[in-house]
C-alpha cells in the first residue's frame, strides 16, 4: 500500500491526501509534528526525505517522492486530473510553479506563522509586509485568469486546481481576505462541489 508522511494542516500534504481519495487510491498515513521537528530527526532525513520536509509518498517497494507537486504528478499520469494534450501539460507545470513560487511562499507561511503561533522573530517580522503584497499579487493573478475559464488548464478540473486550491481556501487564516476576488470564490465552490471531496481536516 502506497504510504503518505504528512502533516494534517499541511495543505501541500492536503493536495495529495485531496487527490488520492478523488483517485480512490487506499493509502496508510504517517502523521508527524512538524512543530517539534520531527521530520529533522536523522532517521527521517536518512530514510524519508534528506530535506526534512513533508509530504512525502513512500512507494509500495520503498522509494520516497518528495515535493506535493511530484506527488500529485506522479499519481495523475494516465488519468483525468492531468490532461493529455502537450501544451496543457505544460501549462499544468506553469501554474503549479507558478503555486511553488508566488503563492505557497507567501500565503501558506503567513497561515503557517498564525496558525502554528511561531514566534516572530526580526527577521520574520521584515519579511511579512513583502509577503502580504505577493499573496494579494498572486490571488490577483489567479482572479484574472479565473475571470476568463472555469479551471486552469484544459478546460476541466486537474492536478493545477487542487495545487492552488490547497492553500487559497485557507487563506483567510493567512490573514488574507477573499472578498475581493468573485471569480476565485466561484471556483473555490466548483472545487469544493466535486464529487469525492474532502476537507484538509480530513486524515
Ligand atoms: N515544496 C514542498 C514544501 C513542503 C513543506 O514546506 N512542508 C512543510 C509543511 S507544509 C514542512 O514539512 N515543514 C516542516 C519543516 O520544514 O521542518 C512541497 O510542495 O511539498
Amino acid at each position: 500500500m502506497l504510504t503518505l508522511h504528512d502533516n494534517i494542516t499541511s495543505g501541500n500534504g492536503y493536495k495529495c491526501r485531496l487527490l488520492l481519495t478523488l483517485l480512490k487510491k487506499p493509502f496508510k498515513r504517517i502523521e508527524y509534528d512538524i512543530d517539534k521537528g520531527e521530520t529533522r530527526t536523522p532517521e527521517y532525513l536518512a530514510k524519508i526525505n534528506p530535506n526534512g520536509r513533508i509530504p512525502v509518498l513512500q512507494l509500495e517497494d520503498g522509494t520516497c517522492l518528495p515535493e506535493s507537486d511530484a506527488i500529485m504528478w506522479y499519481l495523475a499520469e494516465g488519468t483525468e486530473f492531468l490532461p493529455a494534450d502537450r501544451l496543457a501539460r505544460a501549462q499544468a507545470l506553469s501554474w503549479m510553479f507558478f503555486e511553488q513560487y508566488s503563492h505557497e511562499p507567501n500565503i501558506a507561511t503567513l497561515r503557517y506563522w498564525i496558525t502554528h503561533k511561531v514566534e516572530m522573530t526580526p527577521e520574520r517580522r521584515a519579511a511579512l509586509p513583502g509577503k502580504r503584497v505577493q499573496g494579494q499579487a498572486a490571488l490577483k493573478v489567479m482572479e484574472n485568469h479565473l475571470a476568463k475559464h472555469g479551471w486552469f488548464v484544459g478546460g476541466g478540473y486537474s492536478i493545477a486546481d487542487i495545487a492552488l486550491y490547497a492553500y487559497t481556501h485557507v487563506a483567510e487564516q493567512g490573514g488574507f481576505e477573499l472578498k475581493p476576488y468573485p471569480a476565485l470564490n466561484a471556483w473555490l465552490k466548483r472545487v469544493a462541489s466535486r464529487p469525492g471531496h474532502i476537507p484538509i481536516t480530513k486524515g
